[in-house]
């Protein structure tokens, strides 16, 4: 990775909100020197307030601080305000994504899925900057003039389109892949969920695989898929890019592809950091149940999985899992393991075997 770069980071008077943020950025490549909380970071004019806006100013101006992070999406206008005010590069959190992101693609794939995200999010400020050109006012975007700046948009949509169509092929390829999966009878199980909370060291566990795992955040993004062979019958495991918190919609339509194995799989092992607070589980879940609606993934094939159950006494695991209301005694949609000891792997494998048979008699008998 490159030379930490030294950033100011706004975000939220909440612990585990700014202790996410700071992890975000430390993954990007940014040492955070000094952090800045607001309540709100959604005001119009500069996502803070005016006298915080002026005190962040003042902050970068007596410092050696590079950039400005802002933990929240911010709209283009928000995002040159504050960056004319404080006369500083403000990467807010979709920017601060889209550059791990950047970092971490190491297939075909995942480079043309940022490319197009990027593009994206490119388009959307370039946008701004005709709308604000044709009201008459030069907002200095990209130091682009309006005729430059509709030349560029043009550009950066046929770029997208190109992109588009690749990704297409890529999904259509894949989609003749999995038809010949099917074929083979292999029953399907994608381990999905937050990222960090370790559905790679579990995809490890089970396949004897050595993929990278991390503390950084988004280690993994691309799919791996490998048969195991589960009390005798053969089941594919795939590893997926993990979920956030605020992730805008058209990231998860770039991970399409990626995250289309989903869609397909028979189950779905949604993996929870129960060493966590219940607030932090709690956006854990709220994020994945996001994603999985966005791509219209049946939640009736969700096996709950809590991880790293060897960081917390027994009960107070328990407790939290029940506080979340998602478990069913009667039919076990649940199992509390630790992926790096594999405490409980073998029961996980017995709730996935019986939910894969019961799953595939309602196929035969439908
Ligand atoms: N104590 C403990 N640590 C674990 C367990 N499972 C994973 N970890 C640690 O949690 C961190 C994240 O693990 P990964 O397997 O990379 O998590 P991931 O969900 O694949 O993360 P992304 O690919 O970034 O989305 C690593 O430091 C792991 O060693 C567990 O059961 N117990
Ligand atoms: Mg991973």
């Amino acid at each position: 990775m490159t030379v930490n770069r030294s950033a100011l980071l706004i975000t939220y008077p909440v612990k585990h909100v700014a202790s996410e943020a700071k992890s975000l950025a430390e993954s990007a490549g940014y040492s955070i020197s000094c952090t800045v909380t607001q309540k709100h970071l959604t005001r119009s004019k500069f996502g803070i307030g005016k006298g915080k806006a002026d005190e962040v100013r003042e902050l970068v101006k007596s410092s050696n601080i590079e950039y400005v992070i802002f933990d929240e999406i911010l709209k283009p206008t928000q995002q040159y305000n504050l960056a004319k005010l404080c006369e500083i590069d403000i990467i807010d959190r979709e920017k601060l994504i889209l550059e791990i992101f950047r970092l971490r693609s190491n297939t075909e794939e995942s480079k043309i899925q940022i490319k197009l995200a990027e593009l994206h999010y490119e388009a959307v400020r370039i946008k701004e900057k005709v709308r604000l050109a044709k009201k008459g006012e030069q907002p200095g975007f990209f130091g682009l003039g309006k005729y430059d700046a509709e030349v560029h948009l043009l550009d950066v949509r046929r770029r997208i389109s190109v992109l588009r169509k690749k990704l297409l092929k890529e999904e259509k390829r894949k989609l003749v892949q999995r038809t010949g999966r099917a074929r083979s009878g292999f029953p399907t199980v994608s381990i999905i969920g937050y990222t960090s909370v370790g559905k790679t060291t579990l995809f490890n566990f089970l396949t004897g695989e050595s993929k990278l795992v991390g503390v950084e955040l988004f280690t993994t993004l691309s799919t791996s898929s490998r048969i195991v062979n589960v009390n005798g019958k053969k089941v594919m495991f795939s590893d997926t890019v993990g979920f956030i918190s605020k992730l805008p919609a058209y990231m998860i339509d770039a991970f399409k592809s990626t995250l289309q194995e989903l869609i397909f799989s028979n189950v779905i092992l949604l993996v929870l950091d129960i060493s966590q607070s219940f607030e932090i589980l709690r956006k854990q879940l709220a994020s994945s149940y996001t994603v999985l609606i966005h791509l219209g993934v049946s939640v009736a094939k969700i096996i709950y999985v809590f991880n790293k159950v060897d960081l917390v006494e027994p009960d107070k695991a328990m407790e939290k899992c029940q506080q979340l209301g998602v478990l069913n005694e009667g039919n076990k949609n649940y199992v509390m393991i630790s992926s790096k000891t594999g405490m409980n792997v073998h029961t996980l494998l017995d709730v996935v075997r019986s939910r894969i048979f019961v799953n595939m008699m309602k196929v035969d008998t439908s």
